[in-house]
């Protein structure tokens, strides 16, 4: 239980759920997912995980106002209820009178125990989340830990976990939990939860527990309010990789070997812009660096994911090379010929590279009568920027959309459309590209007002 100062104390004014349901069914996993915090309890396949009741607490403004109570699964209620039937025979007794009958019995410690504590749990609760692994048939056990749940005389909220399963049996639940009186009834999937997921779970408790509204309607805006926040700093820390890797060069000398040691530099340069990036976020949505696989293709220089510089990786991303990012030694790097005297397009001048960039370069240099001898700077490709934008876009969502119960790595997967995929690059980062010192990562980084409001446009252009 995560205990702290005065826990005791503000124990009475704090709204109390327990989450209780058959074993299995997604409790800790629930969780996990509504507090945010993928270290919460102990989740695994077997049966039996959760033997302990668990607590975890949520806060608004700093002050706690709920606390989730994990409990063991129910696993023994139809013997459980019969129990209690032979204990009661004969007394007039409504359904809490009989649980706490129970509580008080020798097998309460016994056969029971785990069954005690869950309704134990339940009876000092103000309601309880009856968690529901929506692919199971509705059996007689499950009918009968209903029975049980409901005699403690609490709101009950059966949430239907497992949604997105091909064969879940979501209508035949709802219909079960409308028999048993049960008509307010959620779906939430604790691996990828709807978006507003949280929100319609804290209005069905709003409605259910009347007393506690107000504080369900705050903790609900405060999620939503927070949720917009994360994006709104997601979408700032995708802006600032683009005008880093957009704003970073590399000079170099004009021969062969050194422009294939200062792509080299280049390219390390700008993956390592993008780890942190990945990084960033992944703190940001409060998950692990496991959390995001790395794939298994072996290519040079991956650090996670494909290659930033690799071909493949722009072409499963569906980016849109136009005339072509030159491949070899020197792909992903765009030469720029200003510190020449020459201002010559770097995608031009790729495009001439089609057998390699240095034949490119040559074939210009002979062209413009040898004017190619100073030093040259080399930037990133505008393809690649583009496969950035669409990555982090791409993880974004993906992290938005996943619940702290989630155990597979996240898979990135290219979207359907996205306007960075197509050739072109907005304004902002045509400005950056020219702004050497805009480059967070260079020594001579200066920040700016104007590139404080380049990163903000690039943010709402993300959008
Ligand atoms: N795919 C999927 N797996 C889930 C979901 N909820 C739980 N699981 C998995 O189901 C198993 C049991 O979950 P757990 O939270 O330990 O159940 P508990 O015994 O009720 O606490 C674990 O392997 C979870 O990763 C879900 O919504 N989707
Ligand atoms: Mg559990």
């Amino acid at each position: 239980m995560k205990l702290c100062d005065g826990w005791a104390a503000s124990m009475a004014d704090l709204l109390q759920i327990a989450v209780v349901g058959h074993t299995n069914t997604g409790k800790t996993s629930l969780l996990r997912t509504l507090t945010r915090d993928a270290g919460f309890g102990e989740v695994a396949d077997s049966p039996g995980t959760t033997r302990q009741v668990q607590g975890a607490r949520l806060r608004l403004d700093g002050r706690p106002v709920l606390a989730w109570f994990d409990t063991p699964g129910m696993e023994d209620s139809i013997a459980l209820l019969e129990y209690i039937e032979h204990l009661a025979e004969g007394r007039r007794l409504d359904g809490p009178d009989r649980i706490r009958l129970f509580l008080d019995a020798p097998e309460a410690h016994r056969r029971f125990e785990q069954e005690a504590r869950v309704l134990g749990k339940v009876l000092e609760c103000d309601a309880a989340l009856y968690v529901i692994d929506a692919r199971d048939p509705v059996l007689g056990k499950h009918r009968d830990e209903l029975a049980l749940l409901a005699a403690c005389g609490k709101p009950l909220l059966p949430v239907l976990n497992f949604v997105h399963a091909p064969t879940h049996r979501a209508a035949q639940w709802r219909e079960a939990m409308a028999r048993l009186g049960l008509h307010a009834l959620l779906e939430f999937d604790t691996v990828a939860p709807a978006l507003d997921g949280e929100k319609q779970l804290y209005e069905r408790l709003g409605v259910l527990l009347d007393r506690h509204a107000d504080v369900l309607r705050n903790l609900s805006q405060s999620l939503t309010r927070e949720r917009q926040e994360r994006r709104a700093a997601a979408l700032r820390l995708v802006a600032e990789l683009l005008v880093d890797v957009a704003a970073l060069r590399v000079s170099c000398e004009p021969d062969e070997a050194s422009l294939r040691a200062s792509t080299q530099r280049l390219r390390e340069q700008a993956r390592r812009r993008e780890q942190a990036c990945v990084d960033a976020l992944l703190a940001l949505y409060n998950f692990r660096a496991d959390d995001y696989a790395r794939d298994p293709l072996p290519l040079e220089g991956e650090r996670w994911g494909m290659d930033l510089f690799h071909p493949q990786a722009l072409k499963d991303a569906g980016v849109d090379v136009g005339i072509g990012m030159a491949t070899g030694a020197m792909a992903g790097a765009a030469v720029d010929l200003m510190l020449a005297g020459i201002s010559l397009g770097a995608a031009a001048l790729i495009g001439a590279a089609a057998g390699g960039m240095w034949q490119g370069i040559e074939r210009f240099g002979k062209r413009l009568g040898g004017k190619l001898r100073g030093r040259r700077e080399l930037s990133v490709d505008d393809a690649v920027l583009r496969l950035l934008a669409v990555r982090q876009r791409a993880l974004m969502q993906a992290l938005e959309r996943r619940g702290h119960a989630a155990r597979e790595p996240v898979r990135l997967e290219a979207p359907d459309k996205d306007p960075w995929r197509e050739a072109g690059l907005p304004s902002e980062i045509q400005e950056a590209r020219s702004r050497p010192e805009w480059c967070g990562v260079a020594d001579n980084y200066q920040d700016s007002p104007r590139r404080a409001a380049i990163v903000s446009r690039l943010a709402q252009r993300l959008a």
